[in-house]
């Protein structure tokens, strides 16, 4: 029974044809019940701008208490009428509480009459607005109004839950800046795509990217670096522009907000105790042999580190308290990973500090520093989440990690009891490139394709069953070396984000020939979103 279904991405968990098809027109209206009052704005919200609609959004007990206008708002009654019954205009999306669906889980109605969306609570709701536009034609995503188009649904019925409670991307804002408009672009990408989790790089050696009010040079100097050829696309000449840029509170702020309300978190990291010139430029104090001019003007893994005295910890103890202030998150990037040992070998006052300690190695000293900060963000409530090196030495109680040198991370932090998020580069690191060819902009290390990601799974096989809960999920990571502007972020994201989506929300047991002609009716959407996606047929002539 060849019926067309829907070309959903990510698949839900189960979608049933049935007859007929619901419009959105002008009788539409909203009904809610007060817990997913935001879900039902938001459908109104993401209605508004290409149907011209403005959606009536009305609580349910108001309307039901309304019984004398049940007809003017109820017009799905009007459903008796035969020959209209399969097309019937004017019907309720009827948003409402089920108990017992799992988080993030919604049950989904179309029917000719009316939409019934059950959730148990507002983020299994959002998830189903997301479905429910694409159930529409896919210029719902302009921004500007189309006329004569018929804003129509297929009947189906949906039962739907994520596989994994963290589907993620981190987005590196240090290599390059992102504007706030910028991001809050992503984010609504990320939200089509029923991903939870941005994670904000926000500083490296090349450049600090969040204000601190104490401390105002770490922006002041630390958000721009000289004129270099960083800033120059990949085999061209040296440009010799300045880059920076920088969010003050208010930015973050509107960033955790604008994701918020798209059911989205947002995980800060600051890096330490490596990658850090950007923050040495500013308070030489911090690091192991004295100042820097400037953020870092090359690419690849820095020498320098911070120093192990207290005051250097307190100031990072500081900077988080500023952070945590800002992102309401459970969890808090503190980096962790590439941070070379030799400064810390070779100096005097280190080894002194060492031995004070009592820390024996170097890898000791970079889990001492990390405790140090775990045991910080525990007594604000908030925990630790750091790459993979965070093991060596010794991993803090509180650490989640997130595993980016193959398996071995995960698997080990698994055994250990601790939480861990899937993000091995050779499977889902975005600054790869994509394709052999010698065309890609940005042919950095291996292919990493839109296949490839398609095949991550976030448990490895090596893991234990028992050990399994603690895989939180995974997440793709877009390092920006190579990307500095949006054009190139379309690229590099797009299709492997919608790739990456899948599975995670929809988990084992998907089919990579049906993800491929899905992923064909999805372009339709990723263009009328305006995203210059990387096409099939090859590179982009930029
Ligand atoms: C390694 S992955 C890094 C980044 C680079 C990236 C380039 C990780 C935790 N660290 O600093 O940008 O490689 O692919």
């Amino acid at each position: 029974m060849p019926i067309d279904l829907p070309a959903l991405v990510p698949v839900p968990r189960s979608l049933l044809p049935r007859e007929g098809r619901f419009v959105v027109d002008a009788d539409t209206v909203i009904v809610h019940d007060p817990e997913l009052r935001a879900a039902a704005l938001r459908l109104r919200d993401v209605l508004r701008p290409a149907t011209g609609l403005e959606v009536p959004v009305v609580p349910r007990a108001a309307h039901e208490d309304a019984g004398a206008c049940a007809d003017h708002v109820h017009p799905g009654a009007r459903a008796g009428d035969d020959a209209r019954a399969a097309t019937v205009s004017g019907g309720r999306i009827v948003f409402a509480v089920e108990e017992g669906l799992v988080d993030e889980g919604y049950r989904l109605e179309v029917a000719g009459e009316g939409i019934l969306v059950s959730a148990s609570a507002e983020l299994g709701a959002l998830r189903a607005v997301e479905t429910l536009r694409q159930l529409l034609p896919d210029g719902v995503y302009r921004r500007g109004r189309l006329d004569g188009v018929v804003w129509s649904l297929p009947a189906v019925r949906i039962a739907d839950g994520p596989a994994f409670a963290w589907r993620g991307l981190m987005l590196d804002v240090a290599r390059h800046f992102f504007t706030v408009a910028e991001v809050l672009r992503l984010i609504d990408q990320l939200a089509v795509h029923k991903l939870n989790v941005l994670h904000l790089h926000l500083t490296d050696d090349q450049g600090w990217r969040l204000q601190i009010d104490r401390f105002p040079r770490l922006t002041g100097v630390g958000g721009w670096r000289p004129e270099s050829q960083l800033g120059a696309p990949r085999g061209s000449a040296p440009d010799g522009r300045p880059h920076g840029g920088f969010y003050t509170a208010d930015d973050a702020r509107e960033i955790v907000a604008y994701a918020a309300g798209r059911g989205i978190t947002v995980v800060p990291e600051i890096e330490m105790p490596g990658h850090v010139q950007a923050a040495l430029a500013a308070y030489p104090e911090l690091g192991v042999a004295g100042g820097v001019e400037a953020p870092w003007t090359s690419w690849g893994v820095n020498p320098k580190v911070l120093n192990l005295e207290e005051s250097t910890v307190s100031f990072f103890c500081d900077v988080l308290d500023a952070v945590i202030d800002i992102f309401p998150s459970a969890y808090i990037g503190i980096g962790g990973d590439e941070c070379p040992k030799t400064q810390w070998e070779n100096d005097p006052r280190s080894r002194e500090r060492m031995a004070e300690l009592g820390v024996g190695s170097a890898h000791e000293a970079q889990s001492w520093f990390i405790h140090r900060i775990d045991a910080h963000l525990a007594s604000r409530g908030r925990r630790s989440f750091g790459w993979d090196e965070i093991l060596e030495g010794g991993l803090a109680p509180g650490a989640t990690v997130a595993s980016w040198r193959g398996t071995s991370g995960l698997v080990t932090a698994a055994r250990a009891g601790h939480d861990a998020v899937a993000c091995p580069e050779d499977v889902v690191y975005l600054d790869y490139r994509q394709s052999e060819s010698a065309d890609e902009p940005i042919p950095v290390s291996i292919v990493t394709d839109v296949e490839r990601v398609y095949g991550f799974d976030p448990v490895p096989d090596e893991l234990e069953p028992e050990h399994w809960a603690r895989i939180l999920g995974g997440q793709a990571n877009l390092w920006t070396e190579h990307v500095e502007g949006v054009r190139r972020l379309d690229y590099m994201l797009f299709p492997r984000l919608s790739a990456l989506a899948e599975v995670l929300w929809s988990g084992p047991g998907r089919d990579v020939d049906d993800f491929s002609a899905r992923l064909s009716a999805h372009l339709g959407r990723l263009d009328a979103l305006g995203i210059e996606y990387r096409p099939a047929a090859g590179p982009r002539p930029w």
